[in-house]
């Protein structure tokens, strides 16, 4: 069997923890579409924030408690800048963290695509299932904001960690999607799959700008596989992170129901097949697609694996 995940943020990669446990259980083989408009330029390093989070997770490398950049680390190199009087002072990176960014951009500059820098780091981590960007090209998300009295549109990274959301906020905009197309490697892996899953990571910011690359979109849309969701939000919160705020500056309700309706039904030109929502979210109604209701909490890998074969359930 193959399953492939659209993936992003750090419940994207912890939910992988629980495919891959469910996959290795019944010989299945996993391939992650991971989101890249968390991507930035930061002290001329290219950061992937998604791909590291994924590979340092499933490398057993990923810091359990901030939930990105590496377990164990120092600072060094984030106090030397600094002392430098050095912008950005409110992004930061980590000693070991750097070195995949110097890594990744020195391949970058060197010609190799993103996926084959991808393919390159994860030689290292070995994550036990195959890592594609949603595309090789450019793509940003950036959001629209009220600042000092200006509109102004800023990278979702300033967005986020400077701002922690806590902006007057317009809209989400993901630059060079239109002209982007899919990784490589992406298209075969979905024309092959025999499930794709979406994962319960934020619908705005993690899954809409892999779905923005148009190619990307019709062939999860159009293609053979059956597609299921894990909803995000669980009793009108977010897991975690910040889809509560991105939700509500797109009007879209903060529910199970609200996320699965804006997917919408495949049948209908939407995403789903089929969205799996917590027990507390059992009334969630999203027409036209198959809902069904199980503990959605992801523990442990154990509890996540659960969840993964409630979803490949609905699926058949
Ligand atoms: N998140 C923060 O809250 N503060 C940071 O300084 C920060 C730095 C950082 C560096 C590399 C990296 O891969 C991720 C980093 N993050 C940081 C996390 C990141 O901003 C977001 O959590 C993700 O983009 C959302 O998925």
């Amino acid at each position: 069997m193959r399953i492939v995940v659209l993936t992003g943020g750090i419940g994207g990669a912890r939910f992988l923890l629980g495919v891959r446990e469910h996959a290795r259980a019944i010989g299945a083989d996993v391939t992650a579409v991971v989101n890249v408009g968390d991507d930035v330029r930061m002290h001329g390093l290219q950061i992937c924030p998604d791909l590291d989070s994924v590979m340092y997770t499933l490398g057993g490398a990923a810091d359990p408690e901030r939930g990105w950049g590496r377990v164990g680390e120092t600072w060094v190199v984030k106090e030397e800048l600094a002392k430098y009087g050095v912008e950005p002072s409110w992004f930061g990176l980590g000693d070991a963290d750097t070195a995949t960014h110097l890594v990744r951009t020195t391949m970058l500059s060197a010609g190799y695509p993103l996926s084959a820098v991808t393919a390159a780091l994860c030689e290292r981590w070995q994550p036990g299932i195959t890592l594609l960007p949603a595309t090789d090209d450019r793509l940003e998300t950036h959001v629209v904001v009220d600042v000092d009295g200006e509109r102004k549109a800023i990278h979702f990274q300033e967005w986020w960690v400077r701002h922690r959301g806590n902006v007057p906020t317009h809209n989400f905009v993901f630059r060079g999607a239109d002209t982007a197309k899919p990784g490589a490697g992406v298209l075969d892996a979905i024309g092959q799959a025999d499930v794709v899953l979406v994962a319960p990571s934020n619908p705005v910011v993690s899954i809409a700008p892999i779905l923005a690359v148009p190619a990307l979109k019709d062939a999860v849309a159009n293609g053979p596989a059956p597609v299921v969701g894990v909803s995000p939000i669980i009793g009108g919160s977010p897991v975690r992170g910040m889809a509560d705020k991105c939700l509500a500056t797109l009007e879209v309700e903060v529910s199970a129901g609200g996320v699965g309706r804006m997917y919408g039904p495949r049948a209908e030109g939407g995403l789903l097949d089929g969205w799996l929502v917590d027990t507390s979210d059992a009334q969630a109604q999203v027409p036209g697609v198959r809902t069904k209701a199980v503990p959605l909490w992801m523990k442990d890998p154990a509890t996540t694996a659960r969840m993964v074969a409630d979803a490949l359930e609905l699926a058949r």
